[in-house]
């Protein structure tokens, strides 16, 4: 058995007592498909690259042209993986509970090609074109993914739709996110390292409104001592055990 039975079973029974679940991803979530994540060695995207440099608005206006490489090569990358076990595992879930959200900080769409239906993207898609300037949405890049960022139409640099250091996230994203924290009862925090906020008090504002946590990850993280189970182990095996375990008891 490569993960804990006890807490698997211990997740599943709180599981089964919630009607609202919010199910909060990271990067680790994706890591099975084939995406690196951002922090944890070896072949984390930050050992090799400067987080500040190509992941905030300072960074792509003093280097827009290695900015838009640099995600047009993660973008063609992720169009070439599927979602994996876990993702599937999530999909799975949704239909069991009056209310069921998936808030993630994956720009990957992954949960969505799953079959995820209710899902908020807080740090935006790799796959939506905006404007740097004015926002505008961009429905149509030029094709190739040249080695620059080609303009909008008021003249402005394209740029990814994603979510940089220092800037806000969606506000509708964020409205849909605290309300179902508010009333979840447990919300099942899966693949991320906690450090990068707003997402990572999510956890603490469902505690605090009386909701149960349960952790996927196969390493301790600043969320663990929050947590009602911690489930130590990948995403892609340990949520299918969790929703078998779950289906199983339900059908007793
Ligand atoms: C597995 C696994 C497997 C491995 N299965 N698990 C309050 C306090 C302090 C700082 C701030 C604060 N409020 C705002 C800030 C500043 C900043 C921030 O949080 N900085 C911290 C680093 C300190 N936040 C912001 O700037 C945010 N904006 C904001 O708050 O606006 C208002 C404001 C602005 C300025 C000042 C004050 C307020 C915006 C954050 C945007 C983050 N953007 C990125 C890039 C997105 C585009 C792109 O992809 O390029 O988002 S950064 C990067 O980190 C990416 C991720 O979504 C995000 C989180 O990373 P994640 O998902 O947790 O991945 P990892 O790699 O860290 O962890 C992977 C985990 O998976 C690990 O735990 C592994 O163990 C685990 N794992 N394999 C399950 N198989």
């Amino acid at each position: 058995m490569p993960h804990d039975q006890t807490g698997i079973e211990g997740a599943a029974r709180l599981l089964g007592e919630s009607r609202s679940v919010v199910v909060s991803t990271g990067a680790g979530m994706s890591k099975e498909s084939g995406i690196p994540t951002f922090r944890d060695a070896p072949n984390a995207l930050w050992d090799k690259f400067d987080p500040e440099k190509l992941a905030s608005p300072e960074g792509f206006l003093e280097d827009p042209p290695l900015v838009w490489r640099w995600y047009e090569e993660r973008r063609r990358m992720i169009a070439r993986v599927a979602p994996n076990p876990g993702h599937f595992a999530i999909a799975a879930l949704e239909g069991h509970f009056d209310r069921f959200l998936v808030v993630t900080q994956n720009i990957d769409d992954l949960h969505r090609k799953a079959g995820s239906k209710n899902v908020v993207e807080m740090h935006g898609n790799i796959f939506r074109y905006r404007c740097f300037d004015m926002g505008h949405a961009v429905d149509e890049i030029p094709k190739g993914g040249g080695e620059i960022p080609p303009l909008c139409r008021c003249g402005s640099m394209i740029r990814p739709d994603v979510v940089w250091f220092g800037e806000m996230l969606p506000r509708d994203a964020l409205e849909t996110a605290f309300a179902a924290i508010e009333k979840c009862d447990l919300m099942l925090v899966v693949g991320t390292s906690g450090i990068v906020y707003p997402v990572a008090e999510f956890p603490a504002l469902a505690k605090g409104a009386g909701a149960k946590i349960v952790e996927v990850n196969p390493e301790k993280t600043p969320i663990t001592p929050l947590a009602d189970e911690f489930l130590k182990g990948p995403a892609g095996e340990v949520l299918p055990a969790l929703v078998d375990e779950f289906v199983r008891l339900r059908s007793q």
